[in-house]
């Protein structure tokens, strides 16, 4: 009776630039940049060490067009080490590499199918009694439920839909090629090899639907283990399903409270400690990339605004110290507040206390309101998209979604922050 094991993985987004390492150098700046092709040549290892039957990639493998033919050659590499091992690989187009959005092209090895873009196509593996049914992006943006036209299930085979798809809109990523769960339960498959979602995720079981993540974290926003999915099937059953973790560099967010922290030495010595145990308890091994955001109340909170410079250089510093390839600091965001809370200020009868007044009134004033948004909404709108879309700063980010009020609420607090710092 038949067994065998198959890898699904998708969203590989092959040498994808990464934002935020422009000016740094060294190992884990280096590492971080190679880190997208270094998980796929772990990964293939993989897939031929677990002698995998198979191999399905569900969209996303390149992030765009190539900067030049040594994306696609990388790739062309990677698969002929499966062809050396006799694994077929299963390639769909999603709405990152669509047909429309690449324009160079290099002939696949005899080992690699891709999914047609015109209509659904069926690969079989006869031996195997696997049918496998996808149907690749033409262009980015597809509204349409390709489900549908998706074949009937080929009977007494093990049938497998690969589909790229925002599937309801999950996890705030765009929703192309939409569908319902229930469209893909009820199509009569076996397995659902999908992509898309970069949060790993199994929707069902008998028959599975499952998003196996993305190979490699890329920011902040993609924490934790990252990887692929090992399937094992038994007499046309899926019985085993587990991750195959293959990233190189893992992203965390670490949060750490400065309580009751009166001198910045303290807050370094907390910052290195929490990094260290990140590293230890998170990291596996692999470079750490990690944001670093500072919390609580504190008397030095004015301090700590005015010294972030300082601040992510120890933060780095403080990295570097645990070996050159096991942390990297992304950026160190302080979001501590004072211990004088604005109420008990602005209760106070002194030149302090007016300043706290005006500037609530301030936020309460129509008029002033309306010029804010006159003057600031127009510098907002010539920021470039960039900027807008990774604006961390409060200040900045609520100017950016207008709410002005918001604005001067958090300059108050800098501000304040500030004059009651020098008056210490
Ligand atoms: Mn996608």
């Amino acid at each position: 009776m038949t067994s065998f094991r198959f890898v699904h993985t998708a969203d590989i987004h092959l040498d994808s630039p990464l934002k935020g390492l422009a000016g740094h150098e060294g190992r884990a700046a280096e590492r971080i940049r190679t880190a997208t092709r270094e998980a796929f040549d772990n990964l293939v290892g993989q897939v031929i060490d677990e002698e995998a039957s198979f191999f399905i990639i569900a969209g996303d493998l390149y992030d765009g067009d190539w900067r030049d033919y040594q994306t696609g050659l990388f790739f062309v590499r990677q698969m002929g080490r499966l062809a050396k091992a006799h694994i077929p690989a299963f390639v769909l187009y999603g709405n990152h590499d669509a047909e429309s959005q690449i324009t160079r092209r290099l002939a696949l090895p005899e080992n690699v199918k891709a999914f047609a873009t015109r209509r659904p196509e069926t690969f079989e593996l006869k031996q195997l009694g696997v049918a496998l049914h996808g149907h690749s992006f033409r262009q980015r943006d597809i509204a349409d439920n390709l489900v549908p036209a998706y074949p009937e299930p080929i009977a007494k085979m093990f049938n497998i839909g690969v589909l790229h798809t925002g599937l309801g809109g999950m996890g705030g990523h765009a929703n192309y090629a939409p569908c319902t769960l229930d469209d893909l339960v009820n199509k009569g498959y076996d397995y659902w090899a999908l992509g898309h979602v970069h949060q790993r995720s199994i929707l069902h079981e008998r028959p599975h639907v499952v998003f196996p993540g993305n190979l490699q974290g890329r920011h902040i926003r993609e924490t934790g283990p990252k990887g692929a999915s090992l399937i094992t099937v038994d007499e046309g059953e899926v019985t085993d399903l587990v991750p195959l973790h293959a990233d190189v560099v893992r992203w965390a967010f670490v949060s750490i409270s400065v309580d009751g922290c009166d001198r910045t030495v303290d807050v370094i010595d907390r910052v290195r400690d929490a990094v260290e145990e990140t590293v230890s308890r998170d990291a596996d091994g692999r470079l750490l990339a990690c944001r670093i955001e500072i919390n609580g109340r504190t008397e030095i909170h004015g301090q700590l605004l005015a010294s972030r410079e300082h601040l992510l250089a120890e933060a780095r510093a403080a990295a570097l110290g645990l070996g050159e390839e096991a942390a990297w600091v992304e950026r160190v965001v302080v979001a501590t507040e004072p211990v004088l809370d604005p109420a008990t200020l602005r209760a106070r009868e002194d030149a302090l206390g007016d300043l706290q007044r005006m500037l609530g009134d301030a936020s309460e004033d129509a008029a002033l309101l309306e010029q804010l948004n006159a003057d600031i909404g127009e510098l907002v709108h010539k920021l470039p998209y960039e900027v807008r879309a990774d604006a961390e700063d409060a200040v900045l980010k609520a100017a950016i979604n207008g709410d002005y009020a918001g604005l001067i609420r958090e300059a108050s607090g800098y501000l304040t922050a500030r004059i009651t710092a020098e008056g210490q």
